[in-house]
């Protein structure tokens, strides 16, 4: 339990607060809450939820009231309603029905009633409130409910396909584009690393992004969709350099190499010269909408349809 008022401990609230009355600081509201404070600053800048209390020297002394109507927001946003509209819930509730309303909103299983159309709509209203941690609950509720391949089908694919269609169509920033993946990563992650240690001596499975491509989220959410079947892989990231592709596949020889383009790619790439080379005993996965539509040019490659179907094929070729 944090200590309520661990820095600034000796000053007094100056306003008539009753001494029973708890008062905490914004750092021990944010430790106990597991927010930041700069999204406790945030709501109460924007949303003026927050405390009603300051000391003599200007210090922000949250009750615990406040810490409930916070409380409450951060549960309502956990549950798909936009960030303004759950403030101003949390503000018209009087003191006495705030421990009901807590209590009915919150759940652990984050999202648990909604269907994937309004979970996509409240990761969207998120992002654009710039609030990591409803991204985080969203995504991390659908992981635990769906699994990987159903909440990154039902609810991540869709989401992020929306954002970049907002992006393109300069209705939202770059930033909130970023920290979308941030937390989508970070959450896919943690769901790999709750599946616990995997067996890393069985065949060898290569994932990458293509030579200066940053697109990488795919590779996660492959690395979680396979840990679910119980694989492990090596996962290489965004931009992964052609002629390192090559040399640690000759060197590995490993059963699988999958390799994800977002951006498009040209026939002459060396990316595309390394991939459609390799041949028996690896098989080539091509992932992304980025690799040219030649059949015929392709060699032993093979091109992904979805993350389903790519999980079962790894799964089937590596037995
Ligand atoms: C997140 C994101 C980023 C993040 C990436 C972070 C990360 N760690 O990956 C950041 C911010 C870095 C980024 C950068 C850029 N991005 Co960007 N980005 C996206 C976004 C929103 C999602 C990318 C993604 O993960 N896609 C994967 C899924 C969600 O979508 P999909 O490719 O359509 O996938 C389907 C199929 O491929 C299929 N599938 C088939 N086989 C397989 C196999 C597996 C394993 C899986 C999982 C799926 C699958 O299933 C998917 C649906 O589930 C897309 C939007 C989009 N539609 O993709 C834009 C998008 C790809 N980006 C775009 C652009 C232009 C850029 C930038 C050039 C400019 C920018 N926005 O800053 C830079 C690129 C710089 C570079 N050198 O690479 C464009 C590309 C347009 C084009 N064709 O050229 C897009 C399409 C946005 C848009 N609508 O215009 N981006």
């Amino acid at each position: 339990m944090p200590n309520p008022q661990s820095d600034e401990a000796a000053e007094p609230v100056a306003t008539g607060t009753p001494v029973a009355a708890m008062v905490w600081n914004v750092g021990s509201v944010a430790e106990r809450l597991g927010i930041s404070p700069s999204t406790l600053r945030t709501w109460e800048r924007r949303y003026g939820v927050g405390p009603t209390h300051r000391t003599a020297g200007g210090h922000r002394r949250y009750t615990e009231d406040d810490i409930a109507r916070v409380t409450l927001v951060q549960a309502l946003i956990n549950r798909g309603a936009p960030p303004m509209e759950a403030a101003r819930v949390a503000q018209e509730l009087p003191a006495t029905g705030l421990a009901a309303a807590l209590s009915d909103a919150s759940d652990d299983d984050h999202g648990a009633d909604l269907d994937h159309a309004q979970i996509v709509d409240g990761i969207i209203a998120a992002a654009e409130a710039y609030e990591p941690t409803g991204i985080a609950s969203l995504v991390s509720g659908a992981l635990r409910r769906d699994g990987v391949i159903g909440a990154w089908a039902g609810v991540i694919a869709p989401a992020l396909i929306r954002i970049g269609q907002l992006w393109s169509e300069g209705r939202l920033g770059i930033e909130t584009e970023h920290l979308t993946s941030e937390v989508v990563v970070s959450e896919l992650r943690a769901h790999t690393r709750a599946i616990g240690r995997l067996d890393t001596s069985g065949p060898t499975i290569i994932v990458a992004s293509a030579e200066s491509d940053l697109h990488s989220m795919p590779l996660i959410a492959l690395e979680a969709g396979l840990a679910e079947a119980g694989l492990a892989c090596h996962v290489l990231g965004a931009q992964f350099p052609a002629k390192a592709l090559a040399s640690m596949t000759a060197n590995l020889q490993p059963t699988i190499v999958f390799v994800w383009a977002s951006l498009p790619r040209t026939e002459d790439d060396e990316m595309w010269q390394v991939v459609t080379g390799m041949a028996p005993p690896t098989t080539v996965i091509l992932g992304g909408p980025g690799w040219p539509d030649n059949p015929h040019a392709r060699g032993h490659a093979t091109v992904s349809v979805n993350l389903e179907s790519t999980v079962a094929r790894i799964a089937s070729l590596v037995g």
